[in-house]
């Protein structure tokens, strides 16, 4: 009898430091469940109050990771090693998440706030009736300059930067497809152009915009403009409206060659752990109030339509940042050009940089 006691304590003893080593393990993965949710963003893309205010009013601890570009989001959520509940790609990835089995559908019953989403940011191509994901920011590419640092110059083009005047005074955000874009567009060919010939005309005329170009950023373009180091970054509209906020010297524009329109949506990969508590956070970001506020800190574009009357007028009614129909669809939205062409944008985008060195 005593044996069987001693057996018994020994297997409950085992249990409990194999639960403690594993939840250990857990933790320092990143690993989200139960109370926990483990939410991956863009850099600077929520304001830090409403993470607070979503876990007091859910007791949900969120775990909160960054990303800066598509490709390292991806890249992160395909090695599968950390388990994140909630993640905000673009467009183009979302196709190429679905394709790839990553993400899974949405119980639409669990999102009622959904309909604060203006029916415009709904049912687009690349995720019909909005299977997997949810609307968060939206916006264009475009260029940030400080005409009062360039002698009153006005740019309204790709092909203005080319400009010698423009020695060492461009930032460009570190993404492939926004930079290998940027010279597609001034050569006038599509954002989604897989022609290997176009797609090297567009990196060799890149290589020679080298000496305008001061760096190669991440969000830290914010500061370096705001603090004037540099008069022009290629950059996201709500970036470039956060910078205007602080140097009001600073313009924006949508060059006239074209460029590209984005959707930033909330999707739940297959890495999670918290489904409901995944289901509530984005809820949370979809009520008007949260979604004004929020918006208000981050200066991007809502797609929110019930936030905006939340938000100040000016802000919502400033065409370079919420611009109509018309003159979106002038736009290019990304698509998704398959695992092939987009190895070749990144590499592309990789020698670029090389070049620069
Ligand atoms: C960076 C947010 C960028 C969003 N702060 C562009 N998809």
């Amino acid at each position: 009898m005593k044996q069987l006691v001693r057996v018994f304590l020994t297997i409950i003893l085992v249990s409990v430091v194999l639960l403690y080593i594993t939840d250990r393990l857990n933790r320092s993965q990143g690993l989200s469940g139960g109370n926990t949710l483990t939410v991956y963003n863009w850099g600077d893309y929520i304001a830090p109050d409403i993470i607070d205010q979503f876990e007091k009013e859910t007791g949900i601890k969120v775990i909160y990771e960054t990303f800066d570009s598509n490709e390292a989001m991806m890249t992160k959520i395909e090695q599968g090693g950390t388990t994140y509940d909630v993640a905000v790609p673009s467009e183009y990835m979302i196709d190429k998440m679905i394709k790839e089995d990553l993400l899974i559908p949405l119980d639409h019953s669990k999102l009622p706030n959904l309909k604060n989403i203006d029916e415009r940011f709904m049912d687009l191509p690349f995720d019909p009736d909005n299977i997997y994901s949810i609307p968060y920011f939206w916006g264009t590419v475009g260029i940030v300059y400080n005409p009062k640092m360039l002698d009153g110059m006005e740019i309204t083009s790709w092909n203005d930067l080319w400009d010698r005047k423009l020695k060492n005074e461009i930032l460009l955000i570190d993404g492939a497809r926004e930079v290998i874009g940027m010279g597609l567009n001034s050569l006038h060919y599509s954002l989604n152009d897989t022609n290997l010939k176009h797609l090297q005309e567009a990196k060799a005329k890149l290589d020679t915009l080298t000496p305008n170009i001061k760096a190669i950023v991440g969000d830290e373009n914010k500061l370096l403009l705001a603090n004037q180091e540099a008069a022009i970054g290629i950059t996201w509209s709500g970036d470039a409206s956060e910078i205007m906020s602080e140097n009001e010297d600073l313009d924006y524009v949508v060059p006239s060659e074209g460029s590209n329109l984005w959707f930033d949506n909330m999707v739940i990969p297959k890495t999670v752990k918290n489904i409901d508590g995944a289901h509530a956070f984005i809820n949370f970001m979809l009520d008007a109030k949260v979604s004004a506020k929020n918006t208000e800190y981050v200066s991007y574009s809502t797609p929110n339509k019930a936030a905006l009357e939340y938000m100040p007028k000016e802000m919502v009614n400033d065409e370079r940042f919420y611009p109509s129909l018309a003159l979106t669809d002038k736009l290019e939205v990304y698509e998704n050009l398959g695992k092939r062409n987009l190895a070749t944008y990144n590499e592309l985008f990789l020698e670029f940089k090389m070049h620069r060195k």
